[in-house]
């Protein structure tokens, strides 16, 4: 398709995963004039850009999936309990086509410039394929976890394999077979990706910064007995996951007092969900683990002990375990097999804590004690989290401010949705909100609804803008923190903190009150009279 040249749009939407499709869904009912900018060829997001091997959903699909269409969530048949990538594209594309929302989808256009006229208070928007638009609003569903990390090692330019970050990989097959294969990051990602790799590959070198605790995913087809069970409940069971802290279903709600039981009763109590289906379940054994340090050491030693046991080599075994952070304060991993794949001849872990990675070469990669022979380098490294999306898209709001100056200190925002100073834009998972803390699928659902009222609210009362104030953004991150202290995760340096980026500064950017404090947060604002919002006609 052409550029888009000169049209004036109502609201411009910035990407097609799940919350922007949903975005394109609800400003139907606004009649509003909606455009939608896609950096990738297709639809999905998160889902349509991590297609590496191994890329599968860590929350089951019957939950992790649309509710706001009963005949969908009705007629979808997902195939296993946690799906693969290529089953959510399938789901996204089927959800684009069933709701006809492609035809306001321009792909392959990644919005490069953002400006706000504040003479005419409408933002400017551009993609580098010449598209510009004017729009009185922008909604930006640009993904927490999107603009990758790929850590500057000297030499990379050099390398004559193949490399690819996970977040980029090509639609075609890459074929390991008989490689010698490099991994860096063994994070949700890496996780993924070793035990498939190790497969097929000559031999598979994990290069491992910090470990991370991972829980038996238990992947299986869906059962069609459960899958009955989930559609006949669907409304008690979405109702549920709306009041929710994590924005997800549990099967057997556990609310316990870890100190209530003897070592061994703890003991039987997690080996059960251990070896249960329930994935993240096993979390919930008990009431303090996020909360209280003696608790999260019984919990986390139970794991570590888990990984020894699986570990044949108790050296790599150790080098495995999690020792320096509280269990589940860097985001909890699923995993189908990882740990034993470290009993596979072809597989070597690599401490790069101890040894760092120094440079890449046309060959491989040294550390600073030695050098690794590669074929091909995988990074798993990650993303500039929260922000990255927001800060690489060249922001200017009002006095021509930059974004990228405003959060220079870290980012801050009136409840995820807003930061001062650049009107008549919404965030969606923005830092301030709960992210990836909660079923991303449904908090996106909820954060839409928001803004869609929002703007309908605006539209009727004949406002042309809305801003917060750096006050407000004040009261909010005090709010941010308030919560977070009282839980244990501000003691792991992980990317809710901004910590995996050298030089990020060190700002705790994910709302660990609960989904459902959060919504009932904002809708609050929203009937105290819209209090920290500046209106204006
Ligand atoms: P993560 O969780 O940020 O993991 C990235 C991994 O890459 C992690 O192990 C990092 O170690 C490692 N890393 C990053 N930079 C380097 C350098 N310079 N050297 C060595 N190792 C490095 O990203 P994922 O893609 O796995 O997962 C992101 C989210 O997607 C996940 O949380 C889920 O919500 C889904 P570190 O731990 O920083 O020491």
């Amino acid at each position: 398709a052409r550029p888009i040249t000169g049209a004036e749009y109502d609201v411009v939407v910035i990407g097609a995963g799940f919350s922007g499709l949903y975005a394109l869904y609800r400003l139907r009912d606004l009649n509003a004039k909606v455009i939608c900018f896609e950096a990738g060829d297709g639809v999905g997001g998160t889902w349509y850009w991590n297609r590496y091997p191994g890329a599968r959903v860590d929350i089951e699909s019957m939950q992790y999936s649309y509710s706001f269409d009963e005949d969908l969530q009705q007629e979808w048949r997902w195939p296993e309990h946690y799906s693969p990538q290529p089953d959510l594209e399938a789901y996204a594309n089927h959800v684009a086509d069933r709701f006809d929302l492609r035809e306001r989808i321009r792909f392959g256009a990644r919005v490069n410039r953002l400006r706000f006229d504040e003479a005419a208070n409408r933002w400017h928007v551009r993609t580098d394929r010449g598209d510009q638009v004017v729009a009185k609003y922008v909604l930006a569903a640009a993904g927490s976890l999107n603009a990758e990390n790929i850590p500057q090692f000297p030499g990379l330019d050099s390398f004559q394999g193949q490399w690819y970050h996970t977040a980029n990989w090509p639609r075609e097959e890459v074929d390991f077979t008989g490689k010698r294969v490099g991994l860096i990051g063994t994070g949700s990602t890496g996780i993924q990706v070793a035990p498939v790799v190790a497969e097929t590959a000559g031999h598979l070198h994990v290069f491992q910064r910090t470990p991370n605790f991972s829980l038996p995913s238990k992947n299986r087809p869906l059962e069609p007995e459960y899958e009955r069970e989930w559609k006949e409940n669907y409304t008690e069971r979405r109702a549920a996951i709306s009041q929710d802290p994590g924005a997800v279903y549990w099967a057997n709600p556990a609310d316990r007092s870890i100190f209530e039981f003897t070592p061994e009763e703890r003991e039987q109590i997690l080996n059960k969900a251990w070896g249960s289906k329930g994935g993240f379940e096993f979390i919930r054994c008990f009431r303090e683990t996020m909360v209280n340090l003696e608790a999260n050491e019984i919990v986390a030693e139970f794991v570590r002990n888990k990984i020894r046991q699986t570990v044949k080599d108790q050296t790599v075994a150790e080098l495995l375990c999690p020792k320096t952070y509280p269990f589940g304060t860097k985001r909890l991993c699923l995993d189908t097999g990882y740990y034993e794949t470290f009993n596979r001849e072809n597989v070597t872990l690599v401490d790069v804590r101890s040894d760092p990675i120094t440079e890449i070469t046309p060959t491989g990669l040294k550390t600073t004690a030695a050098a690794y022979d590669l074929d091909i380098i995988i990074f798993a490294t990650g993303f500039d989290a929260m922000t990255g999306a927001m800060t690489r898209m060249n922001v200017t709001g009002v006095d021509g401010m930059d974004l990228r100056d405003k959060w220079r200190d870290g980012p801050t925002s009136y409840l995820g949705y807003f930061v001062a100073g650049f009107p008549n834009l919404f965030m969606i998972h923005g830092p301030g909100s709960p992210s990836v803390l909660a079923q991303m699928i449904t908090s996106g659902e909820a954060q839409v609804d928001w803004v869609v009222e929002f703007i309908e609210h605006m539209e009727e009362n004949g406002y042309e803008r809305v801003d917060t104030t750096s006050e407000w953004e004040d009261n909010w991150s005090a709010e941010v923190n308030v919560v977070a202290d009282y839980t244990l995760y501000k003691k792991a340096d992980s990317w809710y903190l901004g910590a995996n980026i050298a030089g990020k500064p060190r700002v705790f950017m994910v709302y660990v009150g609960g989904f459902d404090r959060y919504v009932q947060r904002c809708n609050e604002q929203v009937e105290a009279g819209y209090e920290g919002f500046v209106l204006s006609r």
